[in-house]
């Protein structure tokens, strides 16, 4: 009982977040804005627009600039008129976006049209507002509602701004929120606003508006019917955002406590294209080392090295696969981030290569938070050389987390940024080795026992300045600083490094996960629009914990989180200090046997999850993916959360929901699209749902007709096998018995592909002849790899039942394939 209350103490949270109503600067732009607007004037057409903009009832004026940007993006700011307001541009862009010149189309004293490429840009002068017109048709509005409000008092530099997308008839984005994929009406009178604070909200509920870990401002109108279009609202301060969808258009209303105005527009035309414009101008995620797609096994702690070369053990003897286990804080002395608790663990170099001996990796926790202990190292020189955090009186600040009274590193400061990265070179954090990857949590930042658990927001950072200017960027700034410290550590190897707190362009540098969820069937359904909202966000390599992190899991759920979360980009289990140990070996046979063919799902399909990071990389485009994203025009998928595309071939539909017999599944893509599901042969028509019957060892998922997939059938205790591997090839036609597939394969590991070091290849097949040839004729790997089974499944048409059976082929070969520089034919008709 005793345990039970504590748990249930720790499960409530014993703190309250902020609303808008709430907060002053955010209630009185949300409530007070009648007879607000602005005017344009002195207008200039160059290359760009500039202006002045002036505040019709205060006469106080902004400088605006209007760019277009290549790629169908455009480009708005409003500064001060001493340019002083903070942008975040340095950090979440990646790199200066190259500018396109605008032509002036026409112009009057009421109305200037601009156009780049397939554009027009209508600026109204009074009261200024801005359209965005393509195909005839205005599809992004900006200022239409005269919401714009720059506030320039000592108290309220508050900034806030609408913007419409009359086309639309979904919401997508603004990431991170406990919330389904197509976002909900806010307003005044009606729900509470988005917020995109950074916070530590261990439990959080499910189905809210509440702020969570990340914060990336992209918002997209999607559209079934017309064109889709985005937004960014690049701002690293506490930001609300009200949203109403009501059938004619999406309006939303943006709100942040600081900053300048920068906002970029995305004129789609459809959601690939929106995400590729955002991409485009805050990066992609750097293609992860080949292991990092594998199994994560964690628990909040593994307390002793015993304990973790015990799971490591156990995993091996009960022949579950996985690649990495995962040192939480008590591996370290007291919380004091770069030491050893040698006492746990007396020899951590011995454990760490004993783990890689086994072809397994291992990442420790590091947080932000440094212990105020004269004589720890990291305190020391953080002192000496100023790089904390300061009060507004200019000392340091101190704040209580994990070793109690800690200070907080000032990542803003360049030097800091490179003293903290090289923390992690082997010489400056004892007994690490180049097998160790790291996690930064708590990095919103967590500050126990203050308001709101976070840094106040006058606390000062490096350069002027205050915390509440860069608090979604908090994070961000550690996990930049980390990687960097990582290639500097190993320059030939890809990082791998998780991060909680996140903020626009943190895919550049790290993978995200959800936090703290909970061991409910809600955070599992959840998590799926979450991963899909951050996926589209640019956060590609994001997760959930398998199992939910607080709280003990029941069997029927832990089996299905393994099943469902086999389709998560990263798919680590994880668990809090106060559960049941609930490793898989420590399970029944029939539990074991589920979770393990669950997991061998993961890693039969992982080469084809390895391509598809490879194209992430070049295109922009997310790992999963909503249904919308390649079914645009069929509005039955805009706000489907239970199921979801891996690439555009495979597509999840697990059980989702306690004591299923089945699912009901949608298939898209109309009456030519098929859709495998390999476990049992069935194939379901695309354009209608099914209700699937399902048993506990059911793991819906289904390939596409039209594809072409690799897999690896080996039963691997880690990826390390897979080195060796042969691949059985799966060609599932279309009607017309056509298929294709995409592969990439590389070392796995290091930069050469940025050296075009790689083979990446299509593979065709016309019913008779499988070709390959490569999609980078200047690629030039010298590596061999074995096909050995080609199955050719062809749904027999027309057909009168369904599901329907495919005929099925099996071809046995051992064909190795090296470099290719012509087309190749064989044939598999024989
Ligand atoms: O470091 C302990 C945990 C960690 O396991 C978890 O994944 C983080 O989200 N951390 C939060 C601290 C708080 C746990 C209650």
């Amino acid at each position: 009982m005793f345990v039970i209350l504590i748990a249930a103490a720790l499960l409530a949270p014993a703190y309250s977040f902020y609303t808008c109503d709430e907060l002053s600067f955010c209630s009185n732009i949300r409530y007070n804005f009648d007879g607000l607007s602005f005017t344009l004037t002195n207008i200039q057409i160059g290359d760009a627009v500039t202006g002045d903009l002036v505040n019709d009832q205060t006469a106080e004026s902004f400088q605006l600039k209007f760019v277009a940007l290549e790629g169908d993006t455009f480009r708005l700011t409003v500064q001060d008129s001493d340019n002083s307001r903070y942008t975040p541009e340095n950090d979440a862009l990646n790199g200066a976006p190259t500018e396109q010149p605008l032509t002036l189309v026409s112009s009057s004293d009421e109305l200037y049209v601009v156009s780049a490429g397939d554009n027009l840009v209508n600026l109204y002068l009074s009261p200024f507002h801005i359209e965005i017109v393509r195909d005839d048709q205005v599809i992004i509005e900006v200022n239409k509602a005269n919401r714009l409000t720059i506030n320039t008092g000592d108290d309220d530099q508050s900034v806030a701004l609408d913007i419409s997308f009359p086309v639309a008839n979904a919401a997508y984005g603004i990431p991170l929120h406990a919330e389904g994929l197509s976002l909900s009406s806010t307003g005044p009178g009606g729900l509470s606003s988005y917020r995109m604070f950074n916070v530590d909200y261990g439990s959080y509920p499910t189905n809210t508006r509440e702020s969570l870990y990340g914060a990336i401002g992209v918002l997209y109108g999607v559209s079934s019917f017309s064109i889709t279009s985005g937004l960014f609202w690049m701002n690293g301060a506490q930001t609300f955002i009200d949203i109403t969808n009501e059938g004619d258009g999406v309006d939303s209303l943006f709100i942040s406590e600081t900053g300048a105005l920068e906002l970029f527009l995305f004129a789609g035309p459809t959601l690939q294209e929106c995400v590729r414009q955002y991409t485009a101008l805050t990066g992609v995620t750097a293609l992860p080392q080949y292991f990092t797609l594998g199994y994560h096994q964690c628990r909040y702690s593994y307390m002793t090295q015993e304990d973790v070369e015990t799971v490591v053990a156990e995993f091996d003897n009960h022949n579950f696969p996985m690649d990495v286990i995962w040192l939480d804080i008590d591996y370290s002395d007291g919380y004091k981030y770069f030491t050893w608790n040698y006492t746990a663990f007396p020899d951590p170099v011995g454990m760490q290569n004993n783990v890689l001996a086994t072809g397994r990796k291992m990442v420790a926790i590091s947080d932000p938070h440094i212990k105020a202990e004269e004589g720890y190292f990291v305190y020391d020189q953080a002192l000496e050389q100023d790089f904390f955090v300061k009060n507004p009186d200019g000392s340091v600040f101190e704040g209580v987390c994990w070793p109690g009274l800690s200070s907080y590193i000032d990542y803003f400061n360049p030097a800091a940024q490179e003293w903290y990265g090289e923390l992690y070179l082997l010489e400056n954090f004892p007994d690490s080795t180049l097998n160790l990857y790291i996690w930064n949590d708590m990095n919103e930042p967590s500050v126990f026992e203050v308001d709101e658990l976070t840094m106040p927001g006058n606390l000062s950072h490096y350069g002027g300045l205050q915390h509440k200017d860069i608090h979604n960027m908090y994070g961000f700034k550690q996990t930049q600083a980390t990687r960097a410290g990582l290639l500097k550590r190993d320059p030939t190897k890809r990082p791998f490094l998780l991060t909680r707190a996140h903020f626009a362009g943190s895919q550049r540098y790290t993978a995200m996960w959800t936090g703290d969820n909970v061991a409910s069937w809600e955070h599992l359904r959840i998590s799926i629009p979450m991963i899909l909202t951050e996926s589209l966000a640019g956060m590609a390599f994001c997760g959930a914990d398998v199992g939910g992190f607080v709280g003990n899991v029941e069997d029927e759920l832990h089996q299905r989180w393994y099943q469902a979360g086999a389709w998560y980009p990263f798919y680590r289990g994880h668990s809090d200090a106060s559960t049941v140990r609930r490793e898989p070996y420590l399970y029944p046979d029939d539990i074991q046997a589920r979770i393990r063919s669950a997991m061998r799902v993961r890693y039969v399909h992982i080469p084809y999850w390895y391509t598809l990071f490879f194209e992430h990389e070049l295109t922009g485009d997310p790992i999963v993916r909503p249904l919308s994203y390649h079914y645009p025009q069929d509005e039955a998928v805009l706000a489907i959360d239970e199921q979801w595309l891996i690439g555009s071939s495979i597509m999840a539909a697990p059980v989702l929901y306690e004591g299923a017999s089945s699912v009901t599944t949608y298939f898209p893509g109309g009456d030519n699209e098929y859709w495998l599901d390999i476990a049992n042969g069935n194939v379901y028509i695309g354009g209608a749902s099914y209700e699937i019957p399902v048993d506990m060892d059911s793991q819906p998922y289904y390939y596409k007709s039209g594809s072409i997939i690799l897999t690896i059938q080996d039963e691997v205790r880690s990826t390390e096998e897979h080195r060796d591997s042969s691949y059985v090839m799966y060609i599932f036609t279309d009607a017309d018995l056509q298929a294709t597939g995409n592969f990439y394969l590389d070392d796995l590991e290091s930069f050469d592909y940025r050296n075009q070091v790689y083979l990446y290849y299509q593979f065709n097949y016309d019913g008779e002849n499988l070709s390959v040839e490569s999609l980078n004729g200047d690629a030039d790997y010298d590596r061999e790899f074995t096909i050995s089974e080609i199955n050719i499944l062809t749904p027999a048409v027309p057909f009168s039942e369904i599901p329907i059976k495919p005929t099925h082929t099996v071809i046995d070969m051992n064909i190795a394939f090296g470099k290719i520089k012509a087309k190749t034919m064989i044939n598999l008709s024989s």
